[in-house]
């Protein structure tokens, strides 16, 4: 049958503008009548005449109101000439399979629906983020160039009678005004599952996972949080790696409110987890991945935590147990401005490149295209390699496996073994979350206020006997070394003498309000054991001062510690 799209006309709505990674907002927005429409239409628009004809993956965590909009993108893409969408069974798709899905089969582009660790269910979030040819989100200039249309939109295309099926995998031609449309629906885990085989050893990794003659099974506890990679997990580590379904694995169908949790693995989100691995002492290692799969956290034996910047430096020093690097060899590494700077220490040792980014996993993309960049990561819980250009959370967790196996070590060992080569960087982050946006907004305007003083230079803050001085500060910008553009406003951040920095941030990822960030870190050669709140209690007392945050947002308490 022989379809017509037709034209609909539409007005602008306010607020299309896409965060750190995409456009989220909560489900009721989305549902509003065009509204998703309107922005599916602006970023086919964005891409201008590389469309007609043009193939794109679509796919995401599950999360509620997922099918509706791969309904609404279908009709869409086929009104606007795109030749053929590739969407994971069931619309599931984790976004570092996305990613991978996009330079696997060389399209133009991909849509990735969800709102990543944030809440789902129809009370809570839903998003859309648009990832480029090199498989990463896209950069500013694309984003920038989509809100702009956004606030002018007038029409969308939309195939009205156009109903396509994609609970099961199979191909499905349609003719669309007297055009092809194709949309094939594709299992969600095959061709990651591939790429991972391609990377790690499988071999050895089973082997650690069942034991052999020589070592006991290594007990791990992997916990999908009710989030999308419950399907690659069921796949890699029950399948393939010999796990046990009942003692190895929770938390892995997805679903799409993910079971009314916070699908956000930290200390505070994930403590159903910490706790199970804390109370039984035979787990050795227990790991946990936001709803779409790119954030992932460590802990060790007796749930001993693994944070972000360190994960990041311990994988960068042991990059010679994964075959993937052995091959490919090791470029640059790079990292978040506000993530601790451990890994620039295995940098300095290895005579590698460093690169230091803002917040944002797409400010690493054109490093890696240019191969100046092997691994990178951020203090959000995100790691990953140049194997794809998103972060990847299942990567992350075979990577500090085959770490383990090549070392025979426990967590905790390999980490107190880092430290002592290499100092310790202490690290905390607190996280106020819904603040008034108002109230957020005057303590950053106070905070430029305050370091654009030509005294605050050499200013010395005293907190529980201790005294820092004021080495620099400033809101941090960033050139991009291959393209040349130009990143600013990017957190305030103030430097001391002893090589201590307090960093301010308002979240780039939230549906409303505002959250703000508040990263500490501090270098420490020798004293490397210490609690880390202990350590770091005094700097955050002079944060809280120099802020004035308690008064600015009458919060006494931070909602999540990390
Ligand atoms: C997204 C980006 C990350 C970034 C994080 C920061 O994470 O992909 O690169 O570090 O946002 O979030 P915020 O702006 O809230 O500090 P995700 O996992 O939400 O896609």
């Amino acid at each position: 049958m022989s379809l017509t799209s037709v034209v609909i006309p539409t007005t602008p709505f306010e607020g299309q503008k896409p965060g750190t990674s995409g456009l989220r907002k909560k489900v009721k927005v989305f549902m509003e009548k065009n509204y998703t429409e309107n922005f599916v239409q602006c970023i086919l628009d964005a891409l201008g005449d590389k469309l007609k004809g043009a193939t794109l993956i679509v796919g995401g965590d599950g999360r509620y109101f997922s099918k509706q909009a791969i309904n609404i993108i279908i009709r869409i893409a086929a009104a606007n000439g795109v030749a053929k969408l590739i969407i994971g069974q069931r619309g599931i798709l984790s976004t570092p399979a996305v990613s991978s899905l996009i330079r696997t089969h060389k399209v133009l582009g991909g849509i990735v629906l969800t709102a990543s660790h944030n809440p789902g269910g129809i009370r809570n979030d839903f998003g859309i983020k648009f990832n480029i040819e090199n498989g990463g989100p896209a950069p500013d200039s694309f984003t920038d160039a989509v809100y702009e249309l956004t606030k002018k939109i007038s029409q969308y295309k939309f195939t009205p009678d156009l109903d396509c099926e994609f609970s099961q995998t199979g191909t499905q031609t349609f003719e669309v005004d007297g055009r092809q449309f194709v949309v094939e629906v594709i299992d969600s885990s095959d061709d990651y599952v591939t790429l991972m085989k391609e990377i790690f050893d499988f071999g050895k990794l089973k082997e650690l996972i069942r034991g052999d003659g020589s070592r006991p099974p290594f007990n791990v506890l992997i916990d999908s949080m009710n989030g999308v990679t419950g399907v690659y997990v069921t796949r890699i580590f029950v399948e393939e790696l010999g796990a046990s379904p009942d003692n190895n694995v929770r938390r892995i169908i997805p679903l799409d409110n993910f079971g009314e949790i916070h699908p956000d693995p930290n200390l505070t989100y994930a403590k159903d987890l910490v706790d199970k691995v804390k109370d039984d002492t035979t787990y050795d290692l227990g790991a946990a991945f936001d709803g779409d799969g790119d954030r992932n956290m460590i802990i060790g034996k007796h749930a001993f935590f693994v944070t972000p910047s360190d994960s990041l430096a311990v994988i960068a020093n042991n990059l010679d147990c994964i075959p993937y690097f052995k091959s490919k060899g090791v470029h640059g590494f790079a990292r978040s401005m506000p993530t601790a700077a451990a890994v620039d220490r295995v940098a300095a040792k290895l005579g590698k490149e460093m690169f230091e980014v803002p917040t944002g996993w797409k400010y690493f993309g054109n490093l890696m295209d240019a191969g100046r960049l092997s691994l990178c990561g951020e203090e959000s819980f995100g790691t990953g390699s140049d194997h794809i250009r998103e972060k990847d959370g299942i990567w992350a967790v075979l990577a500090w496996l085959s770490i383990i196996a090549h070392k025979n070590m426990s967590v905790e060992d390999i980490l107190t073994e880092h430290w002592k080569t290499y100092g310790r960087n202490y690290f905390t982050r607190y996280d106020y979350e819904e603040c008034d946006s108002d109230d957020a907004n005057k303590m950053m305007a106070h905070l430029e206020h305050t370091i654009a003083d030509g005294a605050f230079v050499g200013k010395t803050f005293t907190a529980e006997g201790k005294t820092y001085k004021v080495k620099q500060a400033d809101n941090f910008s960033y050139v991009d070394p291959i393209d040349k553009s130009f990143t600013k406003n990017q957190g305030i951040r103030v430097l001391f003498d002893d090589g201590s920095r307090v960093i301010f941030r308002l979240s780039g990822t939230g549906s409303s309000g505002a959250t703000v960030r508040l990263y500490i870190d501090s270098y420490e050669k020798d004293n490397v054991t210490c609690s880390a709140q202990t350590m770091l209690k005094p700097l955050i007392n002079v944060a809280l001062d120099i802020s004035q945050l308690k008064k600015f947002t009458g919060r006494e308490q931070p909602t999540v510690i990390t």
